[in-house]
């Protein structure tokens, strides 16, 4: 008997979901019509003064909500323009479309207990104009946004109340949508709490030695909701897939010296997979306490009870989503410390790689390493649901974009993920980032663009509004039909 095949993977399989991804706050505009509440994301300005307010203990939810007319009151107005966006979706060729929908739409408040019709009919018109084209909506529940009041009046996610908001929200649009939309997600870079808490859990920022406190018991409070989720979409229907969605950047030890050996696994077992690890496997890793210890949280302080373990372990995900854009270095020893400025995750510069103009180091190789980790790790399927370059796209006089540059990031880790399937990774497809240029998560701004399509919009929230097909359009086009082999 033959088990082993030893013809080498040449193209994507059948069915790969290839797509581009998205996220509410960070495109569809029209921030306070049809009865939508204001978010988070409605009360953060763009620009330099973005992180600094998100992680000031003065920020506090004082802020008015009505101040910034862009970057999010206005996203690029995907509300009013999704059919011609889908459309240009459909003519790139894609399977999939991975969006979020926006809680406040949907529960202006987040605490009332009746739904807003107009929100659940936006998307209920966007999920049918995919389908229109044969395009699977992969939903992402929650993607940093929440609604306001939930973070001034409750705290955010470190409030167990919050639990039952999710649930009230995650089982409404489960119950409109499942028959439409097979592929979920229950929050989006859950880990990503470690980095900015005020936009992943809702957090009032940097307060002291209570901080991990809030954050590990806002992750455990998510977990719980994430497992309500999976139970929901379940007794729905079995044939529904839900995910989970981490931020993962692979890292590695700047030497052979054990100390930076040790730290660096550490630091994988706690950024990359400590969430993972509770929504794939159902239970707290053996490392948790560890984790807690190193932060000084009191174990006392944190309200976890039989119950919550009990449906964590019965409701595990059914895959894992994540965003791969760069890797990082671990260096505690500190011989060769040369920070890479503005890099997301990781301070030390890797010196074989190069750097995006946001110095996040580019590393096709590392996403090979991470499909590797993960599949190792949870024998679980993997679709890799963020990848992209963050880039200036400078509009010629013809009005074209000669973005090579981004092509040939894409182009790398596609490469990648091919090798990955030769590595035996059961992978089910590939959604880019921003597919169209989009506001940026963490500069507030558009000119930090990731699309294959442009749109005519700058940093003051002035333009057309435009979409340009950029020379990757017609690049990623080729990519799907070939089913990636014309690469
Ligand atoms: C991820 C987020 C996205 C997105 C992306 C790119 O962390 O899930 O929302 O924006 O990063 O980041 P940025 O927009 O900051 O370049």
């Amino acid at each position: 008997m033959v088990v082993f095949n030893a013809m080498p993977v040449t193209k994507f399989p059948k069915g790969f979901l290839w797509g581009g991804a998205t996220a509410a706050n960070q495109l569809e505009g029209a921030w306070d019509q049809d009865g939508k509440g204001p978010s988070i994301d409605d009360a953060l300005p763009g620009g330099k003064a973005r992180f600094a307010i998100a992680s000031s203990p003065e920020f506090a939810w004082q802020i008015d909500e009505k101040k910034y007319l862009y970057p999010n009151h206005q996203g690029i107005d995907h509300y009013h323009y999704f059919k011609d966006d889908i459309k240009l979706f459909a003519e790139m060729g894609f399977k999939c479309y991975r969006f979020s929908i926006a809680w406040s739409r949907i529960f202006p408040q987040g605490d009332e207990t009746k739904p807003n019709e107009a929100g659940l009919k936006f998307y209920d018109q966007l999920i049918d104009e995919c389908l229109k084209y044969q395009i699977e909506p992969v939903i992402t529940i929650s993607h940093y946004e929440m609604p306001l009041n939930l973070a001034k009046k409750y705290g955010g996610w470190k409030n167990r109340q919050l639990i039952d908001f999710y649930q009230r929200f995650a089982e409404v649009i489960l119950k409109r949508y499942s028959n439409r939309v097979h592929y979920w997600m229950t929050f989006n870079e859950i880990n990503s709490a470690f980095h900015f808490p005020v936009m992943s859990q809702g957090l009032v920022p940097k307060t002291g030695s209570q901080d991990f406190t809030n954050i590990f018991q806002a992750w455990h409070n998510q977990f719980v909701a994430s497992a309500l989720a999976v139970k929901f979409a379940h007794q729905l229907d079995l044939n529904l897939k839900i995910g989970c969605m981490i931020l993962y950047a692979t890292s590695y030890p700047v030497d052979a010296d054990p100390s930076n050996q040790l730290a660096n696994l550490k630091l994988n077992q706690d950024l990359n997979f400590f969430c993972a690890d509770v929504q794939v496997r159902g239970k707290y890793p053996s490392t948790t306490a560890r984790l807690l210890r190193e932060h000084h949280v009191d174990p006392q302080k944190l309200s976890i009870t039989e119950q919550d373990l009990q449906l964590i372990a019965a409701y595990p995900v059914d895959y894992i989503g994540f965003s791969y854009y760069m890797s990082m270095v671990t260096d505690v020893t500190h011989r060769d410390a040369k920070n890479v400025a503005g890099n997301l995750v990781g301070g030390v510069k890797n010196p074989f790689l190069k750097t995006s103009d946001w110095g996040w180091q580019i590393d096709p190789t590392g996403l090979r390493i991470a499909l590797n980790q993960l599949y190792g790790r949870y024998q679980k399927p993997l679709f890799v649901v963020e990848n992209g370059l963050g880039a200036i796209d400078q509009l010629t006089a013809d009005s074209k974009i000669h973005d090579d540059y981004r092509i040939d990031y894409l182009r790398q880790h596609i490469k990648a993920m091919l090798g990955a399937l030769n590595d035996g990774v059961d992978l089910m497809g590939y959604t880019p980032w921003g597919c169209i240029d989009l506001v940026s998560a963490s500069t507030g701004q558009m000119s930090k663009r990731y699309g294959f399509i442009y749109v005519d919009l700058n940093d003051q929230g002035q333009g057309s509004l435009k979409r340009i097909r950029k020379d990757s359009f017609y690049w990623y086009q080729k990519v799907i039909k070939s089913q990636g082999q014309e690469i």
